[in-house]
Formats: structure tokens, sequence, C-alpha cells
């Protein structure tokens, strides 16, 4: 668990990211598919694209990087409490989408990355250790939902 020290570092910073959700959504998506090849079989309606430039005009791409860091501020936002919002989400990629915990890593990795880049003097060292510790909590907890599910993740 976080502490209030902690849990404010992340939302602070995720403030800043939702003045520009949309595009930053966006970005983290492009380089989780570019970055990691094997996620981009896991989308029907993304698994046709071939370069990032196609990537980048997909207006179809960047709504769904916007529903990804929506559902993800809005896990930020219960500060640990997110068993609730949590479980339809893991439903859905445990039993439908199949996303293996590992890919949630990959993803953490990227987030931390883009923030890094675009808010540098915002998202210090204490800030990044505390988003990673928020994002080691959510794949815990996701882990042990898909369990639940019966996906071994
Ligand atoms: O739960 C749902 O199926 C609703 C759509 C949705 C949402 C709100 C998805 C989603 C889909 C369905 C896309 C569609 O058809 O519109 C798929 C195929 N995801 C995937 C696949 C992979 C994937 Mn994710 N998601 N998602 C969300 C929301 C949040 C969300 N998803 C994530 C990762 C890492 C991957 C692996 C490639 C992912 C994360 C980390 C989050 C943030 C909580």
């Amino acid at each position: 668990q976080l502490s209030d020290q902690e849990w404010k570092h992340v939302l602070d910073i995720w403030a800043k990211v939702e003045s520009k959700l949309p595009e930053h959504g966006h970005e983290v998506i492009i380089r989780l598919l570019q970055e990691h090849p094997e996620t981009q079989e896991r989308f029907e309606k993304f698994k046709h694209m071939k370069t990032a430039d196609e990537m980048k005009s997909s207006e179809e791409m960047k709504k769904h990087g916007t529903n990804v860091f929506a559902a993800l501020g809005n896990i930020l936002k219960q500060k640990g409490n997110h068993a609730e919002v949590l479980k339809p989400l893991a439903e859905s990629h445990a039993l439908k989408h199949k996303i293996p915990v590992k890919y949630l890593e990959f993803i953490s990795e990227i987030i931390v990355k883009v923030i890094a880049e675009k808010y540098p003097v915002d998202f210090g060292a204490d800030s990044q250790a505390a988003m990673r510790k928020a994002l080691e909590l959510f794949r815990n907890d996701m882990a042990s939902k898909y369990k639940e599910f019966g996906y071994q993740g």
C-alpha cells in the first residue's frame, strides 16, 4: 500500500496527464505496440496496422488510448480501494482479451517513461517511485482477480 504522500504524488502528476489525456494515452498505446509487437495481436481492430505513422493518424487508436487512460485514472483515484472498479476490467482482460500480467508490466514501464518525458520537472524521483508503486499495486490486484476468474495470467 502507498502512504498519503505517495498517493498525492501520483494524483498530482495524473492531474497534469489529464490536461492532455487523449494525446498521452494514444502515445502510450503506440509505444506499447511498437516496443512489444506481440501485444498488437491482442487487438482485432489494430492488428492490421503496419507502421507507427498509420497508428499516429488513427482516430480509433486515439479513442482507445483515451479509454485506457480514463480507466487507469479512475483506478488511481481510488487510492488502492479499487476492488469494485477493477473487477469488470480484470474479468474482460482475463477471459475475453487474455492479457498476461507481463503485458501490464510492459505498459507500466512505458507509462512512467512517457510521463517522465512530458513532465520532467513535475515528475521527479519521488513521484516516479510513487507511480511505479501504484502501478504495481494495480498489477498485483489484477493478477489475483485473474486467478479468481481462472486465468493464470
Ligand atoms: O473491458 C473492455 O473490454 C472495455 C474496453 C477496454 C477498456 C475500457 C479495453 C480493452 C480491449 C477492448 C477494446 C475494444 O474492443 O474496444 C482490448 C482488446 N483492452 C484490450 C486489450 C489489451 C490491453 Mn485494455 N487496458 N481496455 C480498457 C481499459 C483499460 C486498460 N489492455 C490493457 C493492456 C495493457 C493491454 C495489453 C495489450 C489495459 C490497461 C493497462 C488498462 C488500464 C487500466
